[in-house]
């Protein structure tokens, strides 16, 4: 069976909505009374999930959960084929958000839902409001209420506009994520939410190098990644076996590492135009998600040798790879051939991209000497300062002082890591990518036919149960920028296959890096992650129907 087949095939049984919850903090609806039969494919005791009205999703189901829910038992909200939706009149962002919320909403219901500054009175609307004057809610934070007549959502900014709308597509009964229009009522709980993110940065990570995805499959994967409210997608362009941006400087990078049979296994070709990742990049900032380039380097870059054999010491050109073996290629770090190269790349991928950070790897530099690798970072981290950026790296950056303003991304599995506890002193920031619980490239069993297992099995549960804050001693709260969940692309050949290794475990990570620590609680994430399997089935996206979930 194909992994879309055994999705759809866990998907017989009704929805069952998640339980009403309360504050912060009050995780009393989840506990013991609704789920007496804990663990294994137990169900939840149906009468304390029910929700207001069939198939109406509860305010407490979101995923990722919210910082506070207050459910208006017996109110509901209508979308009709009335309603409007208005926006803050003057703010185009505030517009927009309406405008993509307002296609998000019509293929199923059908509805006009014109976008409006106004809204003639009497209609039923959905409002997008600035000024929350708020400041728990930061840029990020919204707040929604519900009522008979309307729903508000509130924000300082329009990235909160765009998280509020997020969160109304869960509050909508399943069907709203149908391609075509179904004949339903589409009732809305009614009651409030507060809700803003733990941590700023919520990332996702695709392999471009090892297996090469069309503009389109990374735009899919950016829509599915938005609606958990995950805001950075990081995108690995370059690796031992390909070379996925075009750099006018160097442009055999991609003409011949970007060509035919560059990817593992001989897949390929691909790589993008400038004018693609840009139209990505643009594409991307509509669903308030930034895009992180990565250029790995010193190691990780045979490709790149391929193209231009003056980047190794000897000058000879390597064969090319398409095998997954790593840690073999390094650049010559006494040439100032390199160090030309590598300003060149930099410069090109800080002129076309506006986001703030700008990953050059450092991974896996097991054939750089420690000296070598010493010294080229302490050229190369400032180079992206030089340029605007922020430099951010794998974990291995932090063994240069030269991090100490830079981003490093914690892949360890370890729980101590002395160097990076030591660089966090010294003011590096931390991302939390610990492999053996946010890989998505690892196998959930040992029957899983996709993917990895050097960093161990990650179920779902694994995926979920573990605080970033906690995870690394000397690597605390004040430090951890926020979490990303990496998927390298050695066994993967298709969106499918992505989604079916992202999905359900990106959501978890997802819910560790915007909700409160608090209100982590695994009987929760697992009954709303069973109401959310129809939607992915509506949406078309495949997903691993792991037996850890009853699925809705
Ligand atoms: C390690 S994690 C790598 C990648 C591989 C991955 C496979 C890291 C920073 N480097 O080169 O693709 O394992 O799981």
């Amino acid at each position: 069976m194909t992994s879309r087949l055994l999705a759809a095939a866990a998907l017989g049984l009704p929805l069952i909505a998640a339980p009403a919850s309360a504050s912060p903090g009050a995780r009393a609806p989840f506990s013991a009374a609704s789920f007496s039969a804990a663990g294994g494919h137990a169900m939840a005791d149906r009468s304390a999930a029910r929700s207001p009205s069939g198939g109406t999703p509860a305010l407490s189901s979101v995923i990722p959960v919210p910082v506070q829910v207050t459910p208006a038992a017996g109110t509901t909200f209508q979308l009709g084929p009335l309603t409007v939706i208005r926006t803050q009149p003057g703010s185009r962002a505030a517009r927009a958000v309406g405008e993509q919320l307002a296609r998000d909403l019509r293929p199923a219901t059908g509805y006009r839902l014109p976008v409006l500054p106004v809204a003639p009175r009497r209609l039923p609307v959905v409002s997008l409001l600035l000024g929350a004057d708020d400041r728990r809610l930061g840029s990020e934070g919204y707040r929604l209420t519900v009522d008979a007549r309307r729903v508000t959502i509130r924000a300082n900014e329009p990235a909160g506009l765009y998280a509020g709308t997020r969160t109304l597509l869960q509050l909508l009964p399943q069907e709203i994520d149908s391609p075509t229009p179904v004949r339903r009522a589409w009732t809305i709980a009614g009651g409030s939410i507060l809700d803003y993110p733990r941590f700023a940065y919520r990332g996702a990570m695709l392999d471009e190098a090892r297996h090469f995805d069309t503009p389109d499959e990374i735009k899919a994967y950016i829509d599915e990644i938005s609606r958990f409210k995950v805001n950075y997608l990081h995108l690995h362009l370059s690796d031992d076996q390909g070379w996925r941006i075009q750099i006018d400087s160097w442009p055999k990078l991609t003409t011949v590492s970007g060509g035919p049979g560059t990817g593992v296994d001989g897949e390929g070709p691909g790589f993008l135009t400038k004018s693609q990742y840009r139209e990505i990049i643009r594409y991307a900032a509509r669903r308030y998600v930034t895009i992180v380039p990565e250029i790995d380097m010193p190691g990780h870059v045979n490709a790149a040798q391929v193209a231009y054999p003056e980047l190794t010491c000897d000058g000879v050109a390597p064969p090319p790879r398409t095998d997954t073996e790593v840690g073999y290629s390094s650049l010559c770090i006494g040439s100032e051939t390199t160090y030309r190269f590598v300003e060149d790349v930099i410069r090109e991928l800080a002129a076309m991209t506006p986001g703030p950070y700008l990953h050059v790897g450092g991974d896996e530099a097991h054939a750089t000497p420690e000296a070598d690798y010493l010294t080229f970072e302490q050229r190369v981290l400032p180079l992206v300062a030089k340029y605007g950026k922020v430099a951010y790296g794998w974990n291995e950056i932090a063994k240069s002082p030269a991090s100490a303003t830079a981003v490093a991304q914690y892949w360890d599995t370890a729980r101590t890591n002395a160097t990076v506890a030591a660089a966090v002193t010294r003011g590096t920031k931390v991302v939390m990518s610990p492999a053996n619980k946010a890989y998505l490239d690892m196998k959930y069993d040992r029957n899983t036919p996709l993917g990895q297992d050097w960093a161990g099995y990650i179920e779902v549960r694994t995926a979920y149960e573990w605080d970033p804050a906690t995870r690394v001693t000397g690597v605390g709260e004040p430090a951890i920028l926020g979490v990303e969940a990496p998927l390298w692309s050695e066994t993967l050949r298709s969106l499918d296959d992505i989604e079916f290794m992202a999905f359900p475990r990106l959501p978890a990570i997802a819910e560790l890096g915007w909700s409160p620590a608090s209100n982590h609680d695994w009987e929760s994430f697992r009954t709303r992650l069973g109401a959310y399997g129809p939607r992915w089935t509506r949406q078309n996206v495949n997903f691993y129907p792991s037996p850890q979930i009853n699925w809705g």
